[in-house]
């Protein structure tokens, strides 16, 4: 016996990864219902071999569903999880509506797979973060290992993490900049994101950090351990799938590099590619469409004591986000509700 599995905002970049991850990794599915606003009603979706209709998301009963996979954005999650988890239907939300609620566990598997035994407080289990969740698959290991004091972190964030808007607006300036006569309007990001970067992701909050900056401080600290201290600079950049990140490590015991390297080979969802050559490392365009967070460039920092440095790459739509929405359904299902 499976679940029954709703996906709502199945027509989003996002919903339509969560469908095909579902398929891809057998999630053991009885029935699937994919919702869509009004607006995309009757829009068809893939699964598997299977096209799928949408349905309503205002008008649909989640009685006698067992998991629902939210990828709406805050606002309509504020009006729709709780009708969700009201009829017993446990949702996985990639908003950050709740993520900092202390009564949500927000769960990446390989992290912390234990707290989604917490989700019955409010029957909702949060997503993280696309730059936290792969940043921390890489981190907790090594934490482990010689307790880290301090991250310093800067992205390079793929357009893709603001929608197929900004998907189309990055497309739509690099072929002006080539044909003179092509017009673009700017509707995402207030600069150029074509042949550019942009040091703003999310708004501005009243220290000078952005939001996705304070995103990334406060998911660590839930996820790994709050006593790791993080600051970040997050940087939208001319990609259109794949966040990239380098990373400075701080740690209270001496981690030498070639060990660091072994400890994220036996890491779960890690791969490692450094071989210190020319391409030698992984670039976001050789991410898109994987599972793994990939690490390279682990080298030490001889500035300080215990530091070191390294840079990672993931699938930010997969890891990022649905693979990882999937993972805790997953793990919801082998630690407690034990279906399928
Ligand atoms: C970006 N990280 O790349 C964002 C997208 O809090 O789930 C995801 C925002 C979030 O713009």
């Amino acid at each position: 016996m499976g679940y029954k599995v709703v996906v709502a905002g199945a027509t989003g970049n996002v919903g339509r990864e969560m469908l095909n991850i579902l398929a891809e990794r057998q999630f053991p599915v009885d029935e699937i219902a994919v919702l869509a606003s009004r607006r995309s009603l009757g829009t068809e979706v893939s699964f598997g071999e299977r096209t799928l209709k949408t349905e309503d998301l205002d008008t649909f009963d989640f009685t006698g569903w067992d998991i629902a996979l939210f990828a709406i954005g805050s606002d309509a999650t504020k009006k729709y999880a709780p009708k969700s988890a009201a009829a017993g239907c446990v949702v996985i939300d990639n908003s950050s509506l709740y993520r900092y609620d202390p009564d949500i566990p927000l769960v990446v598997p390989e992290c912390n797979p234990e707290a989604v035994e917490q989700y019955a407080k409010k029957n909702i289990i949060a997503n993280p973060n696309c730059s936290t969740a792969q940043m921390v698959v890489a981190l907790k290991p090594l934490h482990e290992r010689a307790r880290i004091k301090r991250v310093v972190v800067s992205t390079y964030q793929s357009v893709s993490g603001s929608g197929k808007d900004a998907i189309d607006e990055l497309w739509d300036q690099t072929k002006a900049q080539y044909n003179p006569t092509a017009d673009y309007e700017r509707k995402v990001y207030t600069k150029d994101i074509a042949f550019n970067v942009i040091p703003h992701i999310d708004k501005f909050m009243e220290d000078g950090s952005t939001k996705e900056e304070w995103k990334m401080v406060v998911e660590t600290k839930k996820i790994v351990d709050p006593s790791i201290k993080v600051t970040a600079t997050c940087v939208r950049v001319p990609v259109f799938v794949g966040h990239s990140e380098a990373v400075n490590i701080e740690f209270e015991e001496f981690l030498d590099e070639d060990e660091a390297r072994d400890i994220l080979r036996e890491a779960p969802g890690v791969m490692v590619i450094d071989k210190r050559e020319d391409g030698g490392y992984v670039t976001p365009r050789e991410c898109v469409g994987d599972y793994a967070t990939f690490i390279s460039r682990i080298r030490q920092d001889s500035t300080i004591d215990n530091g070191l440095n390294l840079w990672c790459v993931s699938d930010n739509l997969r890891k990022g986000a649905a693979l990882n929405a999937v993972q805790i359904a997953e793990t919801l299902g082998n630690r407690v509700l034990k279906k399928g």
